[in-house]
Order: C-alpha cells, then sequence, then structure tokens
C-alpha cells in the first residue's frame, strides 16, 4: 500500500492520532502536498457516500472529519510558504446553520497563500456577523462564504443579500460548497463562485486586482 493510500485509509477509520505522522511520512517519501490533499478529500467523498448509505453514522463522520483536519494541519505550512504579498483582506466563514468547516479552511489556507490577509469567522456565522467583519476590518476585498447543506443554502442567499444591501463598499462576495454552483450563485447576487479550494483562490485574486 503507497503512503497516500495509508493515509486515505487512516482518515477514512478516523484515526486522528495516526493521521499526522502518516502525512509526514508521506512528504517525507517525496509526495507532493496536493497529492496527499487530493487524497484525503477523496477519503471524506467516500465517507459521504458510506453515511448516504447508511453504512456509517455522525459520529463516524465527525472522527474521520477530525482525522483529515489534523493531517491538513501538517500540510498547512507547505501551502503557506508560498504566500508573496498582500492582496488586501479576505474575509470567510461557513454560513448561518451549517457546521461543515474542513472545505472552508482548506478555501482559508489556499486564499491566503494567493496574499490575502485571512480573517475567518469559523462556522455558523449569520449575515450580520459577515457585515461586521467588513465593517470593522481593514481593507476588506473579499467576502468568501462557504455552504455544505442544500437547508442552509437559503442563508447563503440572505448571506449575499444583506452584504450588498449594507451601505458598505470596496469588496466582492465569493460562494461556494458542493451544493452551491455557477447558476445559484449568479441567481443569489454573488460576484463569483469557485467549485474548489485551487479556484478559490485563483478566483479572488482576479477579483481583488
Ligand atoms: Co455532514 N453532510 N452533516 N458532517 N458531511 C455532508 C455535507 C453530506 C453531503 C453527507 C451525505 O449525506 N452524503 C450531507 C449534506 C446533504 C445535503 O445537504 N445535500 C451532510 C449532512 C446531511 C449532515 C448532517 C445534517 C447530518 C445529521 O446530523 N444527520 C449534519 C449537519 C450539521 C450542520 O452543519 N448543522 C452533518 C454533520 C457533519 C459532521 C459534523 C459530522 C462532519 C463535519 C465536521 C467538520 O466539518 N468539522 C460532516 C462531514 C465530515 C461531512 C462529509 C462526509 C464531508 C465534508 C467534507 O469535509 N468534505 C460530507 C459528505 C461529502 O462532502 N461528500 C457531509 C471534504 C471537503 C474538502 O470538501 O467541504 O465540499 P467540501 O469543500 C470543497 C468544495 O466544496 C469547495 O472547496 C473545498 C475544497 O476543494 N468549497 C468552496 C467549499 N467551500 C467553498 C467556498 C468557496 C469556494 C469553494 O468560496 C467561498
Amino acid at each position: 500500500m503507497s503512503k497516500i493510500e495509508e493515509v486515505k485509509s487512516m482518515v477514512e477509520a478516523g484515526k486522528a492520532k495516526l493521521v499526522p505522522g502518516l502525512v509526514q511520512e508521506a512528504i517525507n517519501e517525496g509526495n507532493s502536498a496536493k497529492d496527499i490533499l487530493d487524497g484525503m478529500v477523496e477519503s471524506m467523498r467516500i465517507i459521504g457516500d458510506k453515511f448516504s448509505s447508511g453504512e456509517i453514522f455522525v459520529p463516524e463522520m465527525l472522527m474521520a472529519a477530525k482525522a483529515m483536519s489534523k493531517g491538513v494541519d501538517v500540510l498547512k505550512p507547505l501551502f503557506e510558504g508560498q504566500k508573496i504579498t498582500s492582496l488586501g483582506t479576505c474575509v470567510i466563514g461557513t454560513v448561518e446553520g451549517d457546521l461543515h468547516d474542513i472545505g472552508k479552511n482548506l478555501v482559508s489556507m489556499m486564499i491566503g497563500s494567493a496574499g490575502f490577509d485571512m480573517v475567518d469567522l469559523g462556522v455558523d456565522v449569520t449575515a450580520d456577523k459577515f457585515v461586521e467583519a467588513v465593517r470593522n476590518n481593514k481593507d476588506v476585498r473579499i467576502v468568501a462564504c462557504s455552504g455544505l447543506l442544500t437547508t442552509t443554502m437559503p442563508k447563503m442567499m440572505e448571506t449575499v443579500q444583506t452584504l450588498k444591501s449594507c451601505g458598505l463598499s470596496g469588496f466582492k462576495v465569493m460562494v461556494g460548497g458542493a451544493p452551491v454552483s455557477e447558476e445559484f450563485a449568479a441567481s443569489i447576487g454573488a460576484d463569483a463562485f469557485a467549485p474548489d479550494a485551487g479556484s478559490a483562490a485563483v478566483k479572488a485574486a482576479e477579483l481583488a486586482s
């Protein structure tokens, strides 16, 4: 079994204590941070499928998420090392009612690497909290809203509309997350959509330039 396969199977098994060491071993063997990350993202897709089919339940999903987060912690410096310049501030959060943060954290890491100063509001962030963060931070150029649940997509719409009508300016709103599409983003008045963390960073840099 390759080291990346070992990382994947331990993420799926929710072995949070073992994953960081295996990720480090995978790096030491010369695997790229991107390949290791892609492997862990694939594990979460498998976990989601198992949850959908009733093979596993919320606790197993949570343990896998913790294991992946520990693995990402090891990769973080490799991505952050690529930061070159400051493009302004990006406020990021997962919308109200939604507790999923792995994707949001990856997007935050990649946008940060692209040269933004990140203000991460965490999960379950109300529209008003996003507005408050734009008001209270310097040079906010991007507000990035993540959402993983179809049930919280209306909250994403509320967030975009609140940001657009709050009277503050100088920033663009980007949305993303598994149930979000380009069409949905346009329909709620967002300035941009990105399907994954890498393209979110590229899009953020384009929007700020
Ligand atoms: Co939940 N969950 N979950 N979950 N969970 C999903 C999302 C689900 C698809 C699983 C399934 O049924 N197959 C399903 C949603 C169904 C739907 O709405 N259509 C679901 C459900 C139903 C639930 C609960 C309701 C379960 C319950 O309680 N009965 C509950 C809801 C809690 C809540 O939020 N209020 C719940 C809870 C949880 C845990 C807490 C146990 C845990 C989250 C822990 C955590 O995040 N710290 C969890 C997990 C782990 C998942 C799955 C398995 C994995 C999510 C993940 O981390 N993926 C997920 C199944 C799946 O995704 N296939 C599932 C890896 C991550 C890298 O991908 O987040 O998609 P993702 O991010 C990507 C892109 O989407 C994009 O870039 C990222 C990286 O490339 N992206 C952006 C994300 N945000 C972006 C923002 C951008 C641009 C791109 O611009 C701003």
